[in-house]
């Protein structure tokens, strides 16, 4: 699947490039049946909410499950990836499903992915792309990630360490500095049906809201990043940033 010239310039220009419906219903029924059968394994890289402890993100998902095996060297995402950057050499970095279960779904806190990336990997440039394929329709009500367009433009903003506020650890935006790119940019929620695919670089700014609606909201979330910009630091388990540099092939 190739992009298009203009695809390409929204992709620059917004930092966010949202695909309508690019895997079938029944693909999308085979990646959720993967998904209840890793989701239901007690293991550390299923991490739960703080206060439900339902599953709200089950990382390293390609060696866990055959489906997702294949999924991580779908044409679909990895062509995209190789022509925005420009390079045939991606290795596999993250591979999870982000869950924001009905009524129990918590907030994601801003933050762009690049800080955890350079902070706790060493990882050099923020060049790795972030390729979600939703896998429950995805509405205003379920916990859509919100984007700030076009704040990747603005470069690397100040972080902080959230631990308290998160069921996940993250290297966070202040809401000063949200503030103030929002005025620049726009906000936009990132939403679709089932089977959509959103891309999205390493330094764009976004997060999401807790999930209040009866409705369950699963993303797939595959990240590849040029092998020429590998990760120097290995302070995380495997699951959370995966050391094989081998450049992932097309199936
Ligand atoms: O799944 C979500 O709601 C947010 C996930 C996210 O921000 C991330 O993986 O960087």
């Amino acid at each position: 699947m190739r992009l298009t010239d203009q695809q390409l310039e929204q992709f620059d220009r917004d930092g966010i490039l949202v695909l309508p419906a690019v895997f079938s219903p029944t693909e999308v029924a085979a990646f959720r049946d993967a998904f209840d059968a890793v989701c239901a394994e007690d293991v550390p890289a299923n991490i739960r909410e703080k206060k439900s402890g339902a599953v709200r993100t089950a990382m390293g998902l390609h060696l866990r499950h055959p489906t997702f095996a294949g999924l991580v060297r779908d044409p679909r995402l990895v062509q995209p990836a190789r022509q925005i950057l420009a390079t045939d050499r991606l290795y596999v970095q993250q591979v999870k499903v982000n869950v924001k279960a009905a009524f129990e779904g918590e907030a994601w806190q801003w933050h762009y992915d690049f800080a955890t990336h350079h902070r706790e990997d060493g990882v050099p440039e923020p060049l790795a792309l972030n390729l979600h394929v939703f896998l429950d329709d995805v509405t205003e009500f379920n916990g859509p990630l919100h984007f700030v367009t076009g704040s990747h433009r603005h470069g690397a903003q100040p972080t902080f360490l959230d631990t308290e506020t998160t069921s996940y650890d993250l290297w966070c935006v202040d809401r000063e500095v949200v503030g103030g790119l929002v005025r620049e940019g726009r906000l936009v929620a990132g939403t679709g049906v089932a089977g959509s695919m959103l891309i999205f670089g390493d330094l764009l700014v976004h997060s999401s809201p807790p999930n209040m609606s009866p409705f369950d909201r699963r993303i797939f979330s595959l990240i590849l990043n040029p092998v020429s910009n590998a990760y120097t630091r290995d302070n995380r388990p495997d699951y959370k940033h995966h050391r094989d540099l081998t450049p992932v092939e097309t199936v």
